[in-house]
């Protein structure tokens, strides 16, 4: 099971921390291809934006289920999950606010839970991971 974690880089880093939790939980249920998302003196590389994007868009469309921390608002992340969409791809969402935006909520073709311990999350990909 190949994974695509999304989560906030220019959008901001507060969550830097939680995601590489989420990624070392991820990582019992298959290969997580974003470690990098988790890390925490994350340097812009010498690598051009335009790398960026095609190397994420290849680990895009070679994931079979791409998981998102969309707390922190990252236009990146929501490209991602549009461009997941397109692609047919099972998207997960998890938020610690109250909302989240209504394209993502409101989108039939996303699951998108709220919660607030990462336990919860825990217990969260342990149930959709066996579905899967
Ligand atoms: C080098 C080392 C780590 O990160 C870099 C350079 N930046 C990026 N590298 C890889 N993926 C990126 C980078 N910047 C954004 N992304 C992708 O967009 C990730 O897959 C994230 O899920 C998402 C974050 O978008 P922004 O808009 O918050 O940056």
């Amino acid at each position: 099971m190949k994974i695509y974690f999304s989560g906030s880089i220019r959008g901001g880093r507060e969550d830097a921390e939680l995601y590489a939790q989420i990624i070392e939980e991820l990582k019992q249920y298959g290969e997580v291809l974003t470690e990098h998302i988790g890390q925490m003196d994350l340097q812009e590389e010498e690598i051009t934006d335009e790398q960026i994007h095609n190397q994420d868009m290849a680990w895009l469309t070679a994931s079979d289920i791409i998981i998102a921390e969309v707390t922190v608002p990252s236009l990146g992340v929501g490209y991602e999950i549009g461009r997941g969409l397109e692609m047919k791809k099972p998207i997960y969402c998890f938020h610690r606010t109250e909302k989240t935006s209504a394209m993502i909520s409101g989108c039939k073709e996303i699951e998108t839970y709220k919660y607030d311990q990462k336990e919860e999350i825990k217990a969260l990909f342990s149930k959709l991971f066996q579905e899967q």
